[in-house]
């Protein structure tokens, strides 16, 4: 396969005005008429129309309305060629495709008898040929034509200008959309819905209509998602000044889909996932992703739409800053400062799960990546996540009212336009004065900087400082790292718990500041603070003020006392974790030592009744007591290992959770019962945490259960009003490992119909440490399993091979085997979810030399295959090599 290079970018030869298509849909033979204005681009010196097209039949093709015959271009499996055309062309394509075959998901496809697209990144050539990249932007006017009975809604970008009947059944629609854009953007939905509408009035005066469409069964389930509209509308208002340009805005959701949502101008696609709630399908994290994923895909419009990337090497220009928009949406939506910091907590928490693994891994690539193979495996959390981590630095850097007018004069800039990642640092430099020239390489180098802080403190001259270096790994076609422009912000905490006021020598803040963000731009660096007349307790890196690995040697004491008084949450938090991880280390080493016995293990009283202190301290939020007392995640533990013990891990940190269960059984079950949420359910941040306070408090309890915890999750399953509370029930059962097949299958029977639902049911038995390879198997006979279906997929398989470690590298390879054959089953239906999966092996060369070597073997079984795709031979062969 080959390799694309951002730096042999070259603009497109021929731009296009206008986009005129027809639709005849029909799920075998769908036939669209393609009929687009091109000039050459003044920008080009090339002659040649390039248009991609990719499993689609050519029928017609006309030039100026001359029919051209197959001497006339150039046609391949992926490209169509016309050599040295006129500078000014209307081309009419006729092709035809079959949408009900199409199992990518990718293109035009049909999904419950419905049709949907998707098109980013490159999706739309599977619908017509066209110059299918981002560069090209056009308006686009769209005929449907569909049987009426089978699909009486026929919906696509912008406004609906003409509709009505045709013979045959069948009906027409005409939609045409009012903004350029480019292809990834398009989108047509011919489906048999319902919607929930609503009449918005928008800042200026303007009345909208909004619009979310669901099949037949569901209109129960989508207030949650119209609510999140309105107030992602309304946010990006107040915060951005930005406002909604259609007329018309539509969500739609569909039960197969390779992501959560697709960002389609004015007609939104939605993973089932992301719209269907009520109190008796959704849990909390359910609905808090519906938030975040509406505001998400709502923001695009401005940040993605009107202003676009200019090539794929961009894509964290979009992507990165709408996850920012996403993640400052739901905070604003809590409310306060807690909440907010709870929100930062779990974005620190995705990192370290998720992304500094990638950063580290054969798959490592900067922000702003400098090459591919296939586009679709670069959707990641290091152009998502990491992405949005870089953009927060600027609003760090320079405050929330600099980041607001760098955005301002991004959008005056460059709206209209598709841009490059460089064009918003400008923005971002130029609106405020400031030179972001070394910040660049926040783009363009890959890898977790790690920052190494050591401290001095002088009692005769009352001086603290604090000396901060910089270091980054080096990473695939990267040696040696340039410094870093980080932002780390600073505290400093006196004996008493008291923030210090800050003097920092050299520094310009404000009188009585007690938190500073440090600059560090070199190697090295040393900050002084002065006027500190006692030896302080620092907090650094408060806020998470940057995407990076901390190392300064804090003794117990020191993170006791940050764990009990940091003004900082995120930071109190950390402390907790580095108290855990140092312990967890530990006991894994001794579990490993021993054979893999926790026969002798210990906890020190220390860390129990740090632990206690926070779970009674009901001055805190609820939810804050739950992160606080969580454990760091067995993937989080292994990556601070230099060789990885999956299952000495997993028994150390059980271990830690059955000790911590025995020794404060009292306080959690006193917890348990003073954060139950009677009354009606209700999402909103202050109930969401008590119930997850209180489910873990359960999940402690039942570790080690004895007859009466038992009882307690029992009834909690059967009295439960909503999903949170009957799930974690049934979940905390499952992981003691007692006798819950009745439960599991009053669960299932209980929610046959509901898809999302099944997909809890799978998802949180392959999950369970008590569940092997065997009975994953097992599962996947279950007539509810399908490969084809993505959330299915994942809610068994991949929750397997990637949330249960200690299953999932079983000492006999097993399940790496069973990981090889599904890799290469879904390549043949679905290579995004394919490639996904393939992932799973990312950090085969950190375990010990047998599982590697299984590992190894599986890895190359996959590559041994004749027909892969693209996707998953990019995946695979970074792996190996
Ligand atoms: N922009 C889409 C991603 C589609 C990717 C397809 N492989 C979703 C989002 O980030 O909003
Ligand atoms: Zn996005």
């Amino acid at each position: 396969p080959q390799t694309i290079f951002r730096k042999d970018y070259t603009p497109p030869a021929f731009l296009v005005d206008t986009v005129e298509l027809g639709f005849d849909l029909h799920p075998e033979r769908t036939i669209v008429a393609n009929r687009i204005t091109l000039r050459q681009n003044p920008a080009s010196k090339r002659r040649d129309i390039v248009l991609h097209g990719e499993d689609i039949e050519l029928v017609q093709l006309r030039m100026n309305g001359q029919l051209l015959g197959k001497d006339d271009y150039l046609l391949d499996h992926a490209t169509l060629t016309i050599k040295k055309a006129p500078a000014q062309v209307v081309l009419e394509i006729e092709t035809l495709c079959a949408p009900v075959q199409n199992t990518t998901l990718s293109g035009l496809y049909v999904s419950n008898g419905n049709f949907f697209t998707q098109c980013e990144a490159e999706g739309f050539r599977r619908i017509t040929f066209f110059p299918d990249r981002p560069d090209v932007m056009a308006k686009y006017t769209v005929m449907l034509r569909a049987d009426k009975a089978s699909y009486p809604v026929l919906l696509s970008n912008g406004n609906l200008i003409e509709q009505g009947d045709l013979d045959d059944g069948r009906h027409y629609a005409k939609w045409e959309d009012p903004f350029k854009k480019p292809s990834y953007l398009f989108a047509l939905v011919a489906a048999r819905l319902v919607c929930q509408e609503e009449t918005f009035t928008l800042a200026d005066g303007r009345d909208v209509l909004l619009q979310v469409w669901v099949e037949e069964g569901n209109l129960d389930k989508t207030d949650y998602a119209m609510q999140s509209l309105k107030n992602s509308i309304r946010w990006d208002e107040e915060r951005f000044n930005l406002e909604l340009d259609l007329d018309r805005f539509m969500i739609v959701a569909v039960g197969d889909f390779n992501m959560g949502a697709m960002e389609n101008k004015g007609l939104n696609i939605f993973n089932t996932k992301f719209v269907l709630a009520n109190p008796r399908t959704a849990t909390d994290i359910d609905y808090a992703g519906i938030e975040a994923v509406v505001g998400h895909e709502y923001f695009h419009n401005w940040t993605g739409n009107r202003v676009t990337c200019r090539d794929w090497f961009q894509l964290s220009l979009k992507e990165g800053l709408t996850v920012f928009r996403d993640q400052e949406f739901s905070a604003d939506m809590i409310g306060t400062d807690t909440g907010r910091a709870v929100t930062r907590i779990d974005q620190v928490r995705t990192l370290r799960q998720a992304q500094f693994p990638e950063d580290a891994g054969p798959m490592s690539h900067p922000v702003r990546p400098d090459s591919f193979v296939e586009i679709n495996n670069f959707y990641t959390v290091t152009v998502y996540e990491k992405g949005a981590e870089v953009v927060r630095m600027y609003q760090t850097l320079l405050g929330r009212d600099g980041f607001r007018k760098g955005m301002d004069l991004y959008f005056k800039r460059h709206d209209g336009q598709a841009v490059e990642c460089d064009d918003f640092r400008a923005a971002m430099a130029d609106a405020n004065g400031r030179d972001l020239g070394q910040f660049e390489r926040w783009y363009s180098q890959a890898g977790t900087p790690v920052v190494t802080a050591r401290t001095r403190y002088d009692a005769v001259k009352r001086n603290f400082d604090i000396i901060l270096s910089q270091r980054c790994a080096p990473s695939a076609g990267q040696q040696d790292k340039l410094p870093f422009h980080i932002p780390v912000a600073v505290g400093l905490l006196g004996a008493s718990g008291q923030d210090l006021p800050l003097t920092l020598e050299g520094g310009k803040h404000a009188k009585g500041a007690t938190t500073i963000v440090l600059e560090l731009t070199e190697q090295e660096q040393i900050f002084r603070f002065r006027n500190v007349d006692e030896r302080p307790t620092p907090s650094i890196l408060r806020d998470f003020s940057a995407p990076v690995v901390l190392e300064y040697d804090y003794t117990d004491d020191e993170l006791l006392h940050l764990f009990s008084h940091d003004s900082d949450p995120v930071n109190r938090w950390e402390a907790g974790q580095r108290l855990a991880m140092e312990r967890l280390l530990k006991l894994t080493a001794q579990v490993a030592a021993a054979g893999g016995s926790d026969a002798n293990l210990k906890l020190d009283p220390t860390f129990i009744n740090a632990q206690r202190a926070v779970l009674t301290d009901e001055t805190l939020d609820a939810a804050f007591r739950e992160l606080a007392l969580i454990l760091p995640s067995e993937t989080i533990i292994a990556e601070q290992m230099d060789v990885v013990d999956p299952q000495a891990i997993h028994t150390a940190r059980q271990f830690m959770r059955r000790t911590i269960g025995a020794a404060l059984k009292e306080e959690l079950i006193a917890q348990y019962h003073a954060n139950q949420t009677p009354g009606d359910y209700s999402p909103d941040a202050l109930s969401a945490g008590k119930r997850a306070l209180k489910n873990l408090c359960l999940s402690y309890l039942m570790v080690a259960p004895d007859m009466a915890e038992l009882k307690l999750a029992q009834q909690q399953f059967e009295k439960a009003g909503n999903m949170t509370d009957r799930s974690a029930a049934l979940v905390a059962m499952i992981h003691s490992g007692a006798a819950t097949g009745p439960y599991l299958q009053n669960f299932y029977e209980d929610f046959e119909g509901e898809a999302l639902v099944v997909d809890k049911w799978f998802a949180m038995q392959a999950a369970a440490p008590t569940t092997n390879v065997a009975a994953v198997r097992q599962l996947m006979a279950h007539p509810a399993f399908t490969l084809k279906n993505p959330n299915r997929a994942r809610s068994l398989i991949f929750n397997f091979t990637n949330a249960n470690p200690s299953q999932f590298h079983a000492a006999d390879g097993s399940a790496y085997d069973f990981w090889a054959e599904h890799v290469i089953k879904l390549d043949a239906i679905n290579p995004q979810v394919a490639a996904r999966l393939a992932r799973a092996m990312d950090r085969w060369r950190r375990y010990a030399p047998a599982l590697q070597a299984k590992m190894k073997q599986a890895l190359e079984k996959v590559a041994a295959r004749a027909k892969l795709s693209n996707d998953v031979l990019e995946v695979i062969s970074k792996a190996l090599a």
